[in-house]
């Protein structure tokens, strides 16, 4: 195991024991959640992913070291602490060797997920390509992510911040399949639809753990993207939600927002135009993709 790596013993079983484990990300409690949802979240996610007979391992960078497990203890300070960075790929080594406090994005968790053996992880959307691209060139590092390092992804597609036919473009060029579990539309995270068509789907998570192995077998690398969308009685109106997205976004245009603090940017403002309603609906489909992911690696375990 690298150096680095810290595992809890609850993740140090299941790896040496061959039993399916599930990674989940950090930023989402340090940069995508108000306190104390956050970590009220945080913590309910770990239980339905071991209620489904699968082990979580949330992954942040703590003391120098990836932490690949985190007690309660460890999520508080990441739900509640100021002086967190936010972690992709770029930012993974000085963190590290800074000893700073440090949450992980989907490109990040991927590239540690990795390092500790561990192939399914679930988060609530990924980064992409951001609208206004031509001007800004804002891709996300998960897309590149997705691109190198063989972890499959359960998410609840892409938040319409995003231009969304343009990520599922890039994904294309890059060879990343992206599996539609019950549906052939990229669903927009909030809303179960999005008129972007995905090119492949899946209704079982048998299906979708037998085409895991049999990407590894053909030794293709890089990762896999599961959209499944949020539960109808979850989901919100789409004028609704698209308007407050498009305020968000004119507002970071206008504050000169740029880099790494987009996203948290426009994660907030849209939980604060929502008056929370948004908050609401991403943290019952982060639990809705925790049943779907803990089952895929659960599948994937039990046929080999
Ligand atoms: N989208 C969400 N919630 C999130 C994120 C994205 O709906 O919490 C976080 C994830 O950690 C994702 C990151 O990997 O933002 C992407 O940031 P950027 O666009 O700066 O790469
Ligand atoms: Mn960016």
């Amino acid at each position: 195991m690298n150096k680095f790596i810290t595992l809890t013993q609850e993740v140090k079983d299941a790896l040496d024991n061959n039993k399916p484990v599930v990674a989940l990300e950090s930023t989402i409690i340090s940069h995508g959640m108000p306190y104390p949802k956050n970590v009220e979240m945080a913590n309910r996610v770990e239980d339905i992913i071991r209620e489904q007979g699968a082990v979580p391992a949330t992954i942040a960078i703590m003391d120098g070291q990836i932490k690949v497990g985190l007690t309660p203890e460890d999520l508080e300070i990441l739900a509640t602490r100021k002086d967190i960075a936010k972690v992709s790929r770029r930012d993974l080594a000085s963190v590290l060797s800074s000893k700073a406090l440090g949450a992980t994005t989907v490109a990040a968790t991927m590239i540690c997920a990795n390092l500790a053996g561990i192939k399914f992880f679930v988060t609530g959307g990924i980064g992409g390509v951001h609208r206004g691209y031509e001007e800004f060139m804002d891709v996300s590092a998960d897309l590149e992510e997705l691109a190198m390092t063989p972890v499959t992804v359960i998410c609840a597609g892409a938040k319409s911040i995003l231009d969304l036919p343009r990520t599922l473009e890039y994904l294309e060029t890059k060879g990343v399949p992206v599996i539609g579990f019950k549906t052939n539309e990229l669903p927009a995270f909030f809303t179960r639809t999005s008129d972007v068509g995905v090119p492949l789907q899946m209704d079982t998570t048998k299906e979708i753990a037998e085409f895991v192995k049999t990407k590894e077998l053909l030794e293709l690398s890089g990762g896999n993207l599961v959209v499944n969308p949020i539960p109808e009685e979850h989901q919100l109106e789409r004028e609704v939600i698209d308007a407050w997205i498009a305020q968000a976004i004119n507002e970071s245009v206008e504050q000169d927002v740029l880099g790494k603090d987009v996203t948290p940017f426009l994660l907030a403002r849209i939980v604060e135009l929502s008056e929370g309603k948004s908050l609401e609906a991403n943290i019952q489909l982060v639990y809705n993709n925790a049943k779907v992911g803990a089952r895929i690696a659960k599948d994937y375990h039990d046929s080999h």
